[in-house]
């Protein structure tokens, strides 16, 4: 069993429903069992233009291997409407791997820790919620470091999560 943080967020059809519908679905992946869910986080697109995101982390506890999990994840965003039409565009749901146990992984596919986890407020400070205190990333970057170098600006915490 492996500690795993998916970072989840929608900004189409009813985002909250969206979040909670992943959560279900997360419970029922073999092997896996959900260790806890943030609360969820109101902040405006990275890109102009675009509906306002809900954003929360799971933490997962698996012995899925990395890749069989992302092709979990991605039948779960198609299960839920996701379409791929550009890159970056509006989701209905969006499910990445931030951290895999303490792996480092470069594959074609699946780059772990996420690339962009350590710049956004909407991930930290929902994972801060679930990771300990000490966490660290892979490269030896300390999580509490992250916070105080990404200011809790824009986000909106929602009191409930579920
Ligand atoms: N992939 C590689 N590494 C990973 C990983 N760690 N987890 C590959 C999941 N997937 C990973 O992803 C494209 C490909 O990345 C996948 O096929 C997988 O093999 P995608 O989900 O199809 O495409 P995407 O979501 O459009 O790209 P990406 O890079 O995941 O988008 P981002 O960076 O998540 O940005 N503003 C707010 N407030 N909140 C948001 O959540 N999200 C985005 C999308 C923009 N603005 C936002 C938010
Ligand atoms: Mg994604």
């Amino acid at each position: 069993m492996e500690r795993i943080y998916i970072g989840m967020g929608s900004n189409l059809a009813a985002p909250d429903q969206q979040l909670r519908s992943a959560i279900e679905a997360l419970g029922l992946l073999p092997g896996t069992t959900v260790a806890g869910v943030s609360a969820f986080y109101q902040s405006d697109s990275l890109l102009p233009g675009q509906p306002r995101y809900t954003n929360a982390v799971a933490a997962l506890d698996s012995s899925l291997a990395p890749l069989d999990l992302l092709d979990a994840l991605q039948a779960i965003e198609n299960e839920q409407g996701r379409q791929r039409l550009e890159r970056w565009g509006p989701r209905t749901l969006d499910l990445d791997i931030l951290l895999f146990g303490e792996r480092l992984i470069d594959e074609p596919r699946l780059k772990v820790p996420h690339y962009q986890m350590h710049l956004r407020a909407f991930v930290l400070y929902p994972l801060a919620e679930l990771a300990p205190a000490t966490l660290q990333l892979p490269d030896g970057q300390r999580l509490s470091d992250l916070l105080t170098t990404c200011p809790f600006v824009g986000l909106e915490r929602l009191t409930q999560s579920s």
